[in-house]
């Protein structure tokens, strides 16, 4: 259900959760308008992501249930996993140079893929529309 090529629509409070993230105010006026966007295509566990940005294209592949490390756009490093709860995909990430955490979801609404994000108290949201 998540397959597919899903680009960017809008963001919400995406500016302050980059705030918390201690991302400067330079970068995260650039990273409102990254274009971004997923590929995503799962095979049962297994995922392969292609993310594009006007940051840059980088593969992810995983497996739910298996920890493995993203990099985030400006270089902080992650470790964590991701899990399906139902329809809604889960994601629990420790940031490797201060141990906090970054919780994610993914789940379609209506037709949208909406990405919720949490770090420390402070909630975004990234919604895709299919392309
Ligand atoms: C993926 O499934 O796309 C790879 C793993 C994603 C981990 C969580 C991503 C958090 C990104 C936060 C962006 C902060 C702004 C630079």
């Amino acid at each position: 259900a998540f397959n597919g090529t899903w680009k960017i629509d809008r963001n919400e409070n995406y500016d302050k959760f980059m705030e918390k993230l201690g991302i400067n105010v330079v970068k995260r006026k650039l990273a409102e308008h990254d274009n971004l966007k997923l590929i995503i295509e799962q095979n049962g566990d297994k995922f392969i992501i292609k993310e594009s940005s006007t940051f840059r294209t980088k593969d992810i592949e995983f497996t739910l249930g298996v920890q493995f490390e993203y990099s985030m756009a400006d270089g902080t490093e992650l470790t964590g996993t991701w899990v399906m709860e139902g329809e809604t995909l889960k994601g629990t990430f420790t940031r490797k140079d201060n141990g906090n955490t970054l919780t994610t979801t993914r789940s379609l609404v209506g037709g949208e893929l909406v990405q919720c994000y949490n770090y420390e108290g402070v909630d975004a949201k990234r919604i895709f529309k299919k392309a």
